[in-house]
């Protein structure tokens, strides 16, 4: 373990990932929390930005030993960010969640476990995000949405009140949703795309108003 870790393990934060998710989380990381990130794990050791790079995820196990309680997964592909935190709790890492200090979360909005609210986010009255899901830089979820696990809501993203958006999807840079609508698991909203139509499971949609893409556009 590296020097730069010892003394801090009871407190510190293990961030899984050393990409541009991980260093867009650690800069937004809150100034006053108890919880600090302390080093990086990932697959470049000159990637690492404003933390230590701590060895792939093979380190981890010792970091456990030696005492670091805490992790937080910030790769931004869905499924590989969900089969990093299951390995992270299996090891019995406790993944916390995110929420930068310019953000706005409502007193009665839910943030699940290493769910990631970054800068000049907004999560509405009893909104939720769900485990892993992303508010990424000044997106907006509005009152009573429900963002499921793993999903991603990419910068200046606008969800109005009661939308549903599954797990694994990802709402795209810019894009609009309007109330009520339901956006369905692994479903991808392109970048700006206008959603007036409930979008199904696995589909794409982009436009104004958003349409499905045609099945070979996709392949
Ligand atoms: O659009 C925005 C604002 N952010 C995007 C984010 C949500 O997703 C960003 O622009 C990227 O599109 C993406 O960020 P990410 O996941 O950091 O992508 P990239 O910069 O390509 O970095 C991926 C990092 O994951 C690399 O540094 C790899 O070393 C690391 N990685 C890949 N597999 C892994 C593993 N790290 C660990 N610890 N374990 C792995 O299995």
């Amino acid at each position: 373990m590296t020097q730069a870790v010892r003394g801090q393990t009871a407190h510190g934060v293990v961030i899984i990932g050393n990409g541009g998710h991980a260093r867009s989380c650690v800069d937004a990381w809150p100034v006053a929390s108890d919880l600090q990130p302390i080093g990086c794990t990932g697959h470049d050791p000159d990637e690492h930005g404003e933390v230590p790079y701590l060895g792939g995820d093979d380190a981890l196990p010792g970091l456990v030993r030696a005492g670091v309680r805490h992790a937080f997964v910030a790769i931004g592909t869905p499924g590989l960010r969900a089969r990093l935190a299951r390995g992270a709790t299996d090891l019995g890492l406790e993944l916390v969640p995110l929420v930068a200090d310019s953000a706005q979360v409502a007193r009665t909005a839910q943030v699940g476990p290493g769910a990631a609210v970054l800068r000049s986010a907004v999560l509405g009255a009893y909104a939720r995000l769900g485990e892993g899901a992303i508010l990424n830089t000044g997106a907006t979820v509005d009152h009573d949405c429900t963002v499921g696990d793993f999903a991603h809501v990419a910068p200046g993203a606008h969800l109005a009140g009661t939308v549903t958006v599954g797990a694994h999807a990802l709402i795209g840079v810019g894009a609009s949703i309007r109330p009520g609508i339901a956006v369905g698991d692994g479903a991808v909203v392109g970048a700006g795309a206008v959603v007036v139509r409930d979008v199904p499971a696995g589909t794409t949609v982009v436009g104004n108003p958003a349409r499905p893409l045609p099945q070979k556009a996709i392949a």
